[in-house]
């Protein structure tokens, strides 16, 4: 692909745009950065791109340079029905996510993990196979560093490992996976999708460019995910906790058992760390990653034996008079506020803040089973209460202090405290890390 000269734009300007930029004007590239915020709310990214010579627009997008350029490059965080972004296309302007530039300069084989949940766990273990497995591995995307810094690093990689958001594949047109894994499908985003089908969509585009050369990993006990799964032109290879299967790889008895081409391993999962069936289903998910791009068994059993759970997911913090507070603040959703909900029982659920848009309904027969106080915050605060109040007795806290402390008054001994929120952080925190601290604070200060 040849940049130089060629007027780029780049569209926002935080880690996305300040590494796309970079390596855009690397190549020799005229770049333009645009952003909605200030100079003074960029200083930290603007100073990142200092030695470089791009030109920028900062508190506006301009019509004007969008339809001026031969090439757009668009942040995952800029919604696609973005006026400007939308006159660009009708004019004929190219226009890629970073993603898709990323790919067209990667060599290695691309391993490239979606879903719902779970995707930041299984990058990162299948990452850390990779390098137990003695692979030089690049581990990026959704996760934290751009994939684009693969292409920056003028490294050569034997593996490339990207968590990949539905975000990032809008403005995919060659981005092609060797592997590609679809972890499951549930209601998220529809802050910024017209349609959960919309979502759905966005997230299937991941197979798209894919041939019989590639893998399609895929969860055979998620309808949807199995239904959509049927039409892909890559070879589909399935996992399942529940069916044996010919080719794919499965759990049965507390064994892990891969079978591809009539050649089978089997691991027992007794030993393995990582506790819960969402979790069996990303190590299977990473196993097969892992196998299929030429890991050997041994290390990979291994490090998946050794590997923790990620902070922030289902996390205990403290027991304090015989109440057992866990934290959950990764839980954005309400398909992961499930699987909480599935682990424990006698729970006092805080959940609540910035609302996405999707229906909490799916989470009433845990509800009502499992929870005996709810305690909401933030803004998704008054909904929640109306879909699922009246299942439970419902409370709400001004802050997430308060919501500690209501939650030990109300919680018997035996009982569990969990925050889970099945929302973003956004309203009330920086991000999900600083409300966890916030959560585990006001625990020990308890
Ligand atoms: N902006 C505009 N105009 C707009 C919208 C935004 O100028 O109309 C600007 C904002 O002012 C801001 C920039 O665009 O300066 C934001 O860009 P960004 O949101 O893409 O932020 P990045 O820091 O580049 O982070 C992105 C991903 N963010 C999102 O998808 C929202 C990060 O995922 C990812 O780690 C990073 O690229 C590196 O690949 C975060 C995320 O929340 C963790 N992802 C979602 C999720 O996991 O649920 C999908
Ligand atoms: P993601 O990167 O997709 O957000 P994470 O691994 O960070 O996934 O986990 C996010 C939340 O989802 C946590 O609350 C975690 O307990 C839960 N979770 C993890 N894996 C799964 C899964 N396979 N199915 C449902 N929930 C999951």
């Amino acid at each position: 692909m040849e940049l130089k000269k060629k007027s780029i734009l780049v569209v926002g300007l935080a880690k996305t745009g300040v590494a796309c930029a970079r390596f855009l004007a690397a190549k020799g590239a005229q770049v333009i950065v645009t952003d909605m915020r200030s100079e003074a709310a960029l200083s930290t990214q603007l100073a990142e791109l200092a030695e470089y010579k791009i030109k920028l627009e900062l508190e506006r997008h301009d019509e004007a340079t969008f339809l001026a350029s031969d090439l757009i490059v668009v942040s995952p965080g800029v919604p696609m029905d973005l006026p400007q972004l939308v006159a660009a296309q009708q004019s004929g302007v190219e226009i890629i996510s970073e993603v898709e530039l990323a790919s067209r300069f990667i060599d290695a084989p691309l391993a490239a993990i979606t879903g719902t949940n779970g995707k930041t766990t299984t990058t990162t273990l299948l990452g850390a196979i990779f390098k137990h497995n003695g692979y030089h591995t690049f581990v990026g995307g959704n996760i934290g560093d751009p994939l684009i810094e693969v292409a920056e690093s003028h490294q050569i990689w034997d593996q490339v490992v990207a968590e990949i958001s539905s975000f990032q594949l809008e403005w995919i047109t060659s981005f092609r996976p060797t592997v590609a894994a679809l972890l499951n499908l549930s209601e998220d985003h529809l802050d910024r999708y017209s349609s959960y089908q919309a979502y759905i969509e966005a997230k299937l585009r991941i197979f798209e460019n894919q041939t019989e050369d590639d893998f399609a990993v895929v969860n055979r006990d998620d309808p949807l995910v199995w239904r959509h799964a049927q039409n892909l032109k890559a070879l589909v290879f399935p996992f399942s906790r529940k069916i044996e299967l010919d080719e794919g790889i499965f759990c049965t008895d507390g064994v892990i058992t891969y079978r591809h081409n009539g050649h089978e391993e089997c691991f027992p999962t007794a030993a393995i760390r990582l506790q819960g069936v969402h979790n069996l289903e990303n190590i299977m998910a990473a196993i097969a990653c892992a196998l299929l791009l030429g890991s050997r068994p041994d290390e990979t059993f291994e490090t998946v034996l050794c590997f923790e759970a990620l902070h922030h997911r289902m996390e205990f913090v403290r027991e304090v008079k015989g109440v057992r507070y866990y934290e959950d603040s990764k839980a954005t959703n309400v398909g992961s506020v499930e699987k909480a909900l599935e682990s424990f029982s006698n729970i006092t659920l805080i959940a609540g803040g910035k609302d996405k848009g999707g229906s909490y309904m799916p989470l009433a027969p845990l509800i009502k089973e499992r929870v005996r106080h709810l305690v909401l915050i933030g803004e998704a605060a008054d909904r929640m209460e109306h879909e699922l109040g009246m299942l439970t007795d419902t409370r709400h806290a001004a802050s997430l202090e308060d919501a500690v402390r209501i939650s030990a008054e109300l919680t018997l001994p035996g009982g569990i405290v969990l925050m889970s929120p099945a929302c973003s952080s956004f309203d009330m925190f920086k991000d999900y890390e600083e409300r966890a601290q916030r959560f585990i604070s006001a625990v020990k200060a308890l």
